[in-house]
């Protein structure tokens, strides 16, 4: 059984100031297991439920070794991926750490950074969301492997929230320098940036705003850094009515910006209600 996790009013206040706060021990050791057993299969194709992911950046025997390996919406494709960024409490933190009276997943991503393995760019989240409205997300970020600087780990930029939004970075994958964008910010905002690396155990996770410059630079060490990661929006959120996701707007309606829950599904509200399909597809 995971841990249930609940954010302290400390964690909200550190939140508030530092626009990302760490909670320890949220998957234990035996999700922790079964989530890496996962990565193997999950890059080479094989899907569990017979579902590709909507994103699947790195393939086996086709994509450079020394990038950064990432899937989007893995949940669709693996219940083991599912059962963590789904989980009612995760998506609960997200709602109280934002004063959201729900929340909704926006998509997950599987990150596998091995030994050797490129920079992921310093961003901001919310600067990808402008086919959302509100077009803000919140994030839970869980690291699979004890974490270390020089092993590829997340940073955040201190108090970075409350800059504004920027536009999409020059280059996510593997860029020549992944603070580049950063400091352009920095400048702009008239900030020296405070960057944390952020060191902790296996299972602990981060909470981080939409607005909180991050990223991960090349993993120098002798270990794989894997991290399975939780976008969540309000549960409020629509699709804007003209911007588009190459990707996501595949899921708009016709005449409607509606989201649907099968693809969006509502994990958590303050009324205990949940996307009604969750439970029966996370207990196939
Ligand atoms: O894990 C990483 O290296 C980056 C993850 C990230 O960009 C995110 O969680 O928003």
């Amino acid at each position: 059984m995971a841990p249930q996790i609940q954010i302290s009013k400390d964690q909200q206040t550190d939140f508030e100031r530092d626009g990302f706060v760490i909670v320890p021990a949220v998957l234990d050791d035996t999700t922790v297991q079964q989530a890496r057993d996962k990565f193997e299969p999950l890059f080479s194709g094989q899907f569990d439920t017979g579902i590709q992911p909507d994103e699947w950046n790195w393939r086996d025997g086709r994509d450079n070794p020394a990038l950064t390996r990432q899937i989007c919406n893995g949940w669709k494709a693996d219940r083991i991926i599912a059962s963590i960024v789904l989980r009612q409490d995760i998506s609960a933190c997200c709602a109280q750490l934002r004063q959201w009276r729900s929340a909704r997943l926006n998509q997950d991503n599987v990150i596998w950074k091995p030994p050797g393995s490129k920079a992921l760019g310093f961003h901001q989240d919310d600067s990808y969301q402008d086919w959302i409205v509100p077009s803000e997300m919140m994030t839970c970020w869980i690291t699979l492997d004890d974490t270390r600087a020089d092993q590829g780990t997340i940073e955040y930029v201190k108090g970075s929230h409350l800059w504004p939004v920027s536009p999409p970075i020059a280059q996510f994958h593997a860029p020549d320098d992944p603070l580049d964008d950063l400091h352009r910010a920095a400048q702009a905002a008239g900030v020296t940036p405070d960057i944390v690396p952020i060191e902790v155990s296996a299972g602990s996770a981060v909470f981080h705003h939409g607005r909180t410059w991050h990223g991960s630079r090349a993993n120098s060490g002798q270990a794989p850094r894997r991290s399975v990661v939780a976008h969540c929006m309000s549960g409020d959120a629509c699709f804007h009515s003209h911007n588009t996701s190459s990707i996501y707007s595949r899921y708009k309606m016709h005449g409607s910006v509606e989201m649907n829950e099968s693809f969006f599904p509502v994990t958590y509200s303050d009324s205990g209600q949940r996307s009604a399909w969750l439970e029966a597809y996370l207990q196939d």
